[in-house]
């Protein structure tokens, strides 16, 4: 297996000059690891300078099914050849199967198809407010929508309007009113914060880039039993955490819970396309009326193709029970590394939020070091990391990547 140069290796490489070319006409808003990926294929990943590293970021979990996807590949493939982009001002052909088997799988009987995650979670908000003036009956402008401590849903305007990280929010007010926030995971908190002008409850079910912070589990059920006897709707954020990521479909299903809306995102394209959807019933997204919600790329063609093909990948289950098999292998190993440099692991599926010892390295350190020995991983905030790679990683890949974390525990310990 080729190993990564040294991030001190300065000989001229083509990464070298990959790297200048983009930093100098790429506006700065990532601080990206010294790697220029040129193709992937599964769960691996071959930078310009031909070595191979494997991916335990998945594009935050948007390359689930693993890059370069042959089902994903053949129906891109297909449909480029026919049209791509209609406008929803026209009907085509690949839309309908693609709402229909996609509220299928979630149970429910329509859907809102949008691009990226942040326009999920803008629907869905602007669908709840619609929904609490024109079927609950809440006083026009006056909905509130409770939202979480630690909350990460996206980077517009409105949803860090609600953030309480200020590296996501300081220097963009003013910002959009209307949310409360709670600490997660307590849900008389939560209970105590509706009000009658409360339209919804917004959550992810598992915090991503809090760290994987999975609440109690009697949590969620709590926040249905909370939203349903006080006709609040419960919104489920799934974009990071759905689509087979935690070994079940949805985050939500782990605890027996069915929100009324789905906001789902990344996966859903299959590391392809941007694709996204609201998914619920129709008796709240059928609030929307002709001209009041659009997209000019929403539901395209090919994004539908693309999304039929990934609804088609996660009805057999199969990826389910091989995030769910593999994430056993990757938090026994994980857990025997507490103690060894490692404070606290949190996972589901094959999810893995890592708090390294502080006083040993930064988050952002591990992953360099991680780099060097053929690793791609992502800090999340000060020292801990997040582990996960795209779900079809093999058991010897998942055992060797955690093998390099362990080494590099050794060499911060050491050092
Ligand atoms: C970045 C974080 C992860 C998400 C959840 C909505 C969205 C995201 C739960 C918005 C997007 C991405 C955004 C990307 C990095 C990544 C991220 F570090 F930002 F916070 F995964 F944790 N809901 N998360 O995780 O979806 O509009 O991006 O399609 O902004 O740096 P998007």
């Amino acid at each position: 297996m080729d190993t990564a140069p040294s991030l001190t290796d300065g000989a001229p490489s083509l990464t070298a000059a990959a790297i200048e070319r983009e930093e100098a006409h790429a506006a700065h808003n990532y601080h990206p690891l010294p790697i220029v990926v040129e193709s992937g294929e599964g769960a691996w990943v071959t930078s310009v300078d031909g070595r191979r590293y494997l991916d335990c970021l998945a594009a935050y979990s948007a390359v689930n099914f693993g890059h370069s996807n042959p089902d994903l590949l053949d129906a891109a493939r297909a449909q480029l050849g026919r049209i791509t982009l209609t406008s929803r001002a026209f009907h085509n052909d690949q839309l309908g199967p693609f709402v229909e088997s996609l509220a299928a799988l979630a149970g429910k009987d329509m859907v809102l198809p949008m691009n990226t995650g942040a326009e999920a979670v803008e629907s869905g908000i602007k669908v709840a407010r619609a929904w609490g003036y024109r079927v609950k009956g809440v006083a026009d402008g006056m909905a509130n929508i409770i939202v979480a401590d630690g909350n990460f849903h996206g980077r517009t305007i409105s949803i860090v309007s609600f953030s309480d990280d200020p590296s996501a929010r300081d220097g963009f007010g003013p910002f959009t009113p209307g949310f409360r926030s709670v600490p997660y995971g307590d849900a008389a908190a939560l209970e105590a914060a509706i009000d009658e002008n409360t339209v919804a409850v917004l959550l992810e079910p598992i915090q991503g880039e809090a760290g994987i912070i999975v609440p109690p589990e009697s949590y969620l059920p709590a926040v249905r039993e909370v939203c349903t006897a006080k006709n609040v709707l419960m919104i489920a954020d799934e974009i990071q955490s759905g689509l087979g990521r935690t070994g079940s479909t949805f985050a939500c299903d782990r605890v027996g819970v069915v929100p009324d809306l789905y906001l789902l995102g990344k996966a859903l394209g299959g590391g392809i396309v941007p694709v996204s959807a609201v998914v619920g019933n129709a008796d709240i997204l059928g609030v929307l009326r002709p001209g009041e919600h659009g997209s000019t790329f929403g539901g395209n063609p090919l994004a539908a193709a693309v999304g039929s093909a990934v609804v088609a990948l996660l009805e057999t289950g199969d990826f389910q029970r091989l995030a769910d098999a593999r994430g056993a292998l990757l938090a026994a190993r994980l857990t025997a590394l507490i103690g060894h440099g490692v404070v606290a692991v949190r996972t589901a599926g094959l999810w893995a939020g890592i708090d390294i010892d502080p006083a040993l390295a930064s988050g952002r350190e591990v992953c360099e070091r991680l780099m060097e020995r053929g690793v791609l991983a992502k800090d999340t905030h000060g020292s801990t990391i997040r582990l996960a790679p795209p779900l079809v990683v093999s058991a010897a890949d998942l055992d060797w990547a955690v093998d390099q974390l362990a080494a590099v525990l050794r060499d911060v310990s050491a050092a």
